[in-house]
């Protein structure tokens, strides 16, 4: 069985993952569409010997599409609907449905059996998000979270293709002795732009009335959606670094009952899309350079917290294009596939 399959925001970091991945998991597409902005459409890009021209993403767009990949953006908002009355699934890496109650936010080694409910359109949670709910899960599976701690170190790709350069041009020109440039992080709409080469940027997105970023927000409330639990308890601070493509993030934890450092690991290692990368005396822990490019978030750092009765500390790495964007919503697909819900 092969499926139509369009991918909107084809031109962008997750659009390119995709294909990659498409071609890398061998995914069953019979046909491939490939959409994009005005600005970007007319583009032609080879892919498995193929050349394919990126055509302006139209309302009409989705005929005969089975599986529509939105990469993310503002596109989301103006296809989606077009997309399911074509008869499309859609899978949206944007925030514009996330918390809709009749749209599944899903990571499918969490929450799969959420799928099953969906409206045509399913949620891909923030990046940050699925890497951190992937170390929480198998845990949670064991004995139940109570609050959760997160400070994150995220990758400027997440910032798109533009902030990977502005991260590249920004080390290049110092390194050159050039005038330094920002024009895109902490955002390309916000007024203010600074310098991430050498630095750390405290904001990512807008910040609300309570003085959290529509980032930390993410983590709070599409952590309680996907493990169905709102009453644990969630605070994060999320951070820009000058770093190309893996998220890390600083996960505290504080459990219902006792759980040693050993049951953790075990929980871990045996939970699929998770890699525990943890030997202190081997000097043995996860790092971006090393997850970039990956499919599985790494582990490690993984000690108790003597500040709290039943406390863990985790360190928590994956890629944020892939396992944070394009390798999920995929394995979205993959799921659905599977398990025959198309
Ligand atoms: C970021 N999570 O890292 C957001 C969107 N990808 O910028």
């Amino acid at each position: 069985e092969k499926y139509n399959v369009a991918i909107l925001g084809a031109t962008g970091a997750v659009g390119q993952e995709f294909l990659d991945l498409i071609e890398e998991r061998n995914f069953p597409f019979a046909q491939l569409k490939l959409l994009a902005s005005k600005r970007s459409a007319g583009q032609i890009i080879h892919f498995m010997g193929k050349d394919y021209t990126v055509e302006e993403a139209t309302k009409d767009s989705f005929k005969d599409v089975h599986i529509a990949l939105f990469a993310g953006g503002a596109a989301s908002k103006e296809f989606a609907p077009a997309a399911v009355e074509a008869g499309a699934v859609v899978i949206d890496n944007s925030s514009t449905f996330r918390m809709d109650p009749q749209v599944p936010l899903i990571v499918p080694e969490v929450n799969p059996e959420m799928i099953k409910k969906h409206k045509g359109i399913i949620a891909n949670p923030n990046c940050s998000t699925i890497i951190m709910v992937m170390a929480l899960k198998p845990i949670y599976d064991q004995v139940k979270i109570k609050r959760v701690v997160v400070s994150t170190y995220q990758a400027v790709s997440g910032g798109g293709k533009e902030a990977m350069a502005e991260l590249e041009n920004q080390v290049k020109a110092i390194a050159s002795g050039q005038e330094i440039v920002a024009n895109i992080l902490p955002g390309a709409g916000l007024p203010k732009h600074y310098q991430i080469a050498f630095n750390l940027i405290p904001q990512i997105d807008v910040f609300k009335e309570n003085l959290y970023t529509k980032e930390e927000m993410k983590m709070i409330d599409e952590t309680h959606k996907i493990m169905n639990d709102y009453d644990m308890g969630i605070t994060a601070t999320t951070i820009r670094v000058p770093v190309y493509r893996s998220h890390a993030e600083s996960v505290n934890i504080e459990l219902e009952g006792e759980f040693s450092v050993q049951d953790a690991k075990n929980a871990l290692a045996k939970f699929p899309g998770v890699v525990v990368e943890d030997d202190p005396a081997e000097m043995i822990y996860p790092m971006p350079l090393k997850t970039s490019g990956k499919n599985d978030v790494a582990v490690g750092r993984i000690r108790k917290d003597y500040s709290i009765k039943n406390g863990l500390n985790l360190w928590v790495v994956g890629d944020q294009i892939r396992k944070g964007a394009a390798l999920n919503a995929l394995q979205i697909a993959e799921y659905m596939i599977e398990h025959k819900m198309f």
